[in-house]
């Protein structure tokens, strides 16, 4: 193999490498709540001290407030006879979302309700999935988006607001849709090595067999 062409395939090798390292490195940013001070109830806006870029509201009023223990917190939206829901913002286009949803008692809601997400890219709702509630009041079930870019969500218990059923929500995770700034670098280099190992490439016409191999 002329020496040119195993260049070229070595770097088209480190090119595909740096790309396959962009898409890896968009690991999702993880809310787990459990640096926040147990039973507050902290403002709508607020974020945890994990991101600044995801912010957690109350649909109607002001009554978010942490549930759990020491080493485990949770978010939930309390008062729900008035039928709100957890609103998140994102301060970047995002691709997936995923988050733990439990307190789903018997008695609070009915056997076939759901929990709802729904997604919002600059105010339009661009999808929506649920999961039936399993009601046994264990934090043991999952809902996740990821059929559209999105920038805001809403997660909510679709059940009668007379029962009141609170939701819970644990470890949030959101993927953003744009590489990582380094990841973007890599690829921008891998690509312009690439560029420079072709336009070094002889054209043809050189009558070099292996050229039409
Ligand atoms: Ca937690
Ligand atoms: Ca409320
Ligand atoms: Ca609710
Ligand atoms: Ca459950």
């Amino acid at each position: 193999m002329p020496n040119h062409r195993l260049r070229t395939t070595l770097l088209l090798s480190l090119a595909l490498a740096t790309a396959v390292a962009a898409q890896a490195s968009a690991a999702p940013i993880l809310v787990t709540f459990d640096s926040e001070v147990l039973f507050s109830n902290p403002p709508n806006g607020f974020s945890t001290a994990e991101s600044s870029e995801i912010t957690f509201s109350d649909t109607l009023g002001s009554e978010l407030f942490l549930v759990g223990d020491a080493g485990n917190k949770a978010l939930a939206v309390l008062t729900d006879n008035d039928d709100s829901a957890l609103f998140m913002q994102f301060n970047f286009l995002a691709s997936e979302l995923n988050l733990d949803f439990g307190n789903d008692k018997p008695g609070f809601a009915n056997v076939g309700d759901s929990a709802v997400l729904t997604a919002f890219l600059d105010g339009t709702q661009v999808g929506q999935v649920s999961v039936p509630l399993n009601l046994n009041t264990v934090m043991d079930q999952n809902i996740s988006f990821d059929a559209a870019l999105f920038n805001s969500a809403i997660f909510k218990y679709d059940v009668d607001p007379a029962l009141g059923l609170t939701e819970v929500v644990d470890n949030v995770a959101v993927t953003s849709a744009a590489p990582e700034p380094h990841a973007a670098v890599l690829f921008a280099v891998g690509a312009w090595v690439v560029g420079r190992a072709c336009a070094r490439r002889p054209r043809t016409g050189t009558g070099a067999p292996n050229e039409h191999a």
